[in-house]
């Protein structure tokens, strides 16, 4: 992989200003002064969660690393979510990863008692003019969690709530570097390890340009539609995305 290009900050862009920096929605920007503003943003911390609604049962991947996930057994197990926390914030030596919830719709039926009342006070702005609606997703992991290279066919609104993120970002236009493989009509992933990868198997990555974005708590990244996103939780994480669904669904394909 090329040297990284660091995303730029922008100071709560309005909605021109959202459109120029993203150069018409094909770059990435992280903004501030804007999630930090949001009354949920103090509230919605692990405390709080365990307190009100920890007794909620959640599916959970039972690895936090995607390798093992995508290209392993990819199993999935139901856990109380105080119990998920307390185990994602307890001391760790062990060389087992930890479980993950991640991607968890505010609707589902687990768990939309608790969060489908708190929709209106995750105030996105509003940037893309063909937003049908927004869907929120959460994500609670441990430090160490990761996400492989995939893409999304939406706009994705991703605000860091607690803890710190790495997002390692690649343009579409790298795609054939990526070594990319369908799992799915909407998952696309690649087997590449930034960090660790087989330089015979996978030549072509190391001319893949990235862009990096390191968002604290109080921050917010927008990732571009199917633009490749690698994800590191550098400390135990609270985000929220938002998937930006419009009237023409996109899917991705290689031709
Ligand atoms: O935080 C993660 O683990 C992945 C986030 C992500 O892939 C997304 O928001 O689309």
């Amino acid at each position: 992989m090329k040297q990284f290009i660091e995303v730029k900050r922008v100071n709560n862009p309005n909605f021109e200003e959202f459109v120029n920096e993203t150069n018409n929605y094909t770059k990435p920007i992280i903004m501030t002064n804007i999630v930090n503003k949001w009354s949920v943003f103090k509230m919605f911390n692990l405390e709080t969660i365990k307190l009100k609604f920890g007794s909620a049962k959640v599916t959970v991947r039972e690895s936090d690393d995607e390798f093992d996930y995508f290209f392993g057994e990819g199993r999935k197990k139901e856990i109380m979510l105080n119990e998920y926390i307390k185990l994602i914030t307890a001391p760790s030596n062990s060389e087992t990863r930890l479980p993950y919830m991640g991607n968890l719709p505010f609707d589902h039926p687990n768990i939309a008692k608790y969060l489908s009342p708190l929709k209106p006070l995750f105030k996105f702005p509003k940037y893309i003019p063909s937003q049908k609606y927004g869907e929120l997703r959460l994500w609670i992991g441990g430090k160490g969690q990761r996400s492989t290279i995939h893409n999304d066919n939406y706009h994705n609104l991703n605000a860091q709530i607690h803890g710190k993120k790495e997002f390692l970002l690649f343009s579409p236009d790298e795609t054939e570097k990526l070594y990319v493989k369908e799992l799915n009509q909407t998952c696309w992933v690649s087997p590449v390890d930034p960090l660790n990868y087989d330089r015979e198997t996978y030549p072509l990555f190391k001319e893949a340009q990235s862009f990096r974005a390191i968002i604290s708590a109080g921050e917010l990244i927008y990732i571009p539609v199917f633009w490749w996103h690698y994800v590191t939780a550098l400390e135990t994480s609270i985000s929220v995305s938002m998937f930006i669904h419009t009237d023409q669904p996109q899917f991705w394909s290689n031709n």
